[in-house]
């Protein structure tokens, strides 16, 4: 297994434009024994629509950052002997689910597709003119007009990608949660050796195997008390109540910035905190990560992983140590993320 980081893109600006309808045609039949006939001139084609659908095999904005403008097919002009000209095509445009689209000019929202195979329209086709045969009146049987096609509707949209994380990264503040979101993906996020020092959520994607993406938040460290408003409080945690799997990320060394808390101590605060927050988070599936084996040296570290592994696995709980500086173990837990996530 390979694990690679990719380029993340969440905001672009694209142009889009609807199909141009196609003319009505001035035209008179003109048979062998009705030499005279009619008007028989066709209707242009309608343009097509610019349509954007929401698909789950996509995960970033990238694709826009190098084609810009899209345009769907004009309708063709109508023909003689009443013939239809052909709409234009329909050009479909695939973008990640959670993208947000708005009108570039006034930055209203025009859809959120928020669901697989949400879709919606963002540029209408013009309608195509109306052929000759249509403006036939008792006055004027043979009329030499017929409508343009209308031009279709062009704009400058925005795509936002909102999204939705798969993994949530909890902790104490310091245990090594932004350290760990930069070992497993492209993200940049701020470390530093002391608490409090994410102060709003970071994302990233872990790519593995090249194909099967997972989305990563590292959210602000949380306190014993947090509930009541300590440290950052509790309202981070709704940027990962709709995550599927969170790593509990627990020092080993059981450092926390001078003063020492022993990993069980440190998960029971965790959780608790959680619980007060939402009995419905606090379930969610869960592995326990210790982290900063590179402090220990042997035999305590094989000890005290032995130990945690036994603790955790009581309360039906994975254990897995690693060191998010070293890189130590991070290979088997994205194994475990992965083999968790296809569980579920
Ligand atoms: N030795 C060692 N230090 C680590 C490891 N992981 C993180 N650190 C250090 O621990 C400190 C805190 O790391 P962060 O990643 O900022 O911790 P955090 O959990 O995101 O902290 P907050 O955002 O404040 O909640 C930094 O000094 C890191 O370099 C590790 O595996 N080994
Ligand atoms: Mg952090």
């Amino acid at each position: 297994m390979k694990f690679i980081e990719e380029d993340f893109v969440d905001y672009v600006k694209i142009f889009v434009k609807g199909g141009d309808g196609g003319d009505g045609a001035v035209a008179f039949l003109r048979e062998k024994y009705n030499p005279k006939g009619g008007p028989a001139g066709g209707d242009g084609g309608d343009g097509g629509n610019v349509i954007l659908v929401a698909t789950s095999k996509k995960h970033t904005l990238i694709d826009f950052k190098y084609k810009r403008h899209f345009s769907a097919g004009n309708g063709e002009h109508g023909k003689g002997q009443n013939k239809h000209g052909k709409n234009g095509e329909d050009i479909i445009i695939y973008v990640p689910v959670g993208t947000v689209v708005k009108d570039a000019e006034t930055h209203q929202t025009i859809a959120d597709l928020d669901k697989d195979g949400a879709s919606c329209i963002v540029a209408y086709g013009g309608k195509g003119g109306r052929g000759n045969s249509h403006f036939a009146t008792p006055t004027n049987q043979a009329p030499r007009i017929a409508e343009k096609g209308k031009k279709g509707e062009s704009r400058w949209i925005i795509l936002e990608l909102k999204l939705i994380a798969d993994v949530g990264i909890i902790g104490l503040p310091n245990a090594g949660k932004s350290t760990l979101l930069k070992a497993l993906t492209r993200a940049n996020p701020r470390i530093a050796d002391y608490p409090f020092t994410t102060l709003s959520p970071n994302l990233g994607i872990l790519v593995i195997d090249n194909q099967t993406r997972v989305c990563l938040a590292d959210i602000p460290g949380i306190i014993e008390g947090a509930h009541k408003g300590a440290g950052l409080g509790l309202k981070f945690l709704r940027h990962i109540e709709r995550t599927k799997l969170l790593l509990h990320l627990i020092d080993i060394s059981g450092d926390y910035a001078g003063s020492r808390i022993s990993p069980d101590k440190a998960f029971k605060i965790v959780m608790d905190e959680m619980k007060n927050y939402s009995a419905e988070l606090a379930k969610k599936k869960q592995i326990v990560v210790g982290n900063k084996i590179d402090l220990l040296s042997e035999p305590e570290k094989s000890e005290e992983i032995k130990k945690w592994e036994k603790y955790f696995s009581e309360y039906g709980l994975k254990f897995y140590a690693i060191s998010a500086v070293t890189r130590e173990g991070i290979h088997k837990l994205i194994e475990a993320i992965l083999e968790e996530l296809q569980n579920l």
